[in-house]
């Protein structure tokens, strides 16, 4: 599959999942989700929900509520530990990632019709020498991308299902958001919309 570098670091990788590999990563996710249910992440302190449902899976898991953005290995309603990382997602960063060491964590972002994600960087890790890593499943987005400042100017692409885009290097810490989804663009989610899975490396790799 042909990769395209948007940027240095920034790597996209058009349709990465075929069809039959989307269904299979849809089942583990459902199963992930099964495990670990849906919860509506709240910004610091407002409070103010986000309109992107989440879940995680992995050692580590990414939440946010009034006392702020954090990643921790247990659920915020249940308390259990987060399910394991499915083995299609650690297939798909040992494909992607050219790092040596395994991801601690994946973010599962259900998008409804009409759910965004605004501008931001993904700077809540202690590595940024590992990248993130994103797989996307359903609809298609319009995904804005821009650099390292939030004034920088932004481009636009579309990520549909299938698609994998890669922040490492100098794009790791770059803004990015969903400004829409593009509705019935997909049918591989019976009840619609889109689901983002965001696989990270968290803490830094013990030297050996
Ligand atoms: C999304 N993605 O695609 C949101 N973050 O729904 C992200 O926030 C993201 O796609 C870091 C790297 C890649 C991403
Ligand atoms: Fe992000």
């Amino acid at each position: 599959m042909t990769a395209l570098t948007l940027a240095p670091g920034l790597v996209y990788h058009p349709g990465y999942l075929d069809r039959a590999a989307q269904h299979g990563l849809l089942a583990a996710v459902r199963e992930v989700m099964r495990a670990a249910p849906l919860f509506t992440p709240r910004m610091p302190r407002t409070g103010r929900p986000f309109s992107v449902r989440m879940t995680n899976c992995g050692a580590l898991g990414w939440v946010s509520d009034e006392g702020g953005y954090r990643y921790q290995p247990t659920h915020p309603d249940t308390g259990a530990p987060w399910p394991a990382m499915p083995a299609l997602l650690v297939d798909a960063w040992n494909a992607l990632a050219r790092y040596p060491h395994p991801p601690e964590a994946c973010l599962v972002n259900l998008y409804a019709a009409g759910a965004r994600m605004g501008l931001h960087q993904d700077r809540d890790e202690e590595d940024f020498a590992a990248p993130v890593v994103s797989l996307s499943l359903g609809d298609t987005a319009l995904f804005r991308y821009g650099g390292a400042e939030r004034r920088a100017p932004t481009r636009s692409i579309k990520l549909a299902s299938g698609d994998a885009i890669v922040f490492g290097g100098p794009a790791r810490l770059i803004f990015h958001g969903i400004d829409r989804l593009l509705p019935h663009s997909s049918d591989l989610l019976q009840e619609g919309g889109r689901i983002n899975l965001t696989l990270r490396r968290v803490t830094c790799p013990k030297k050996a």
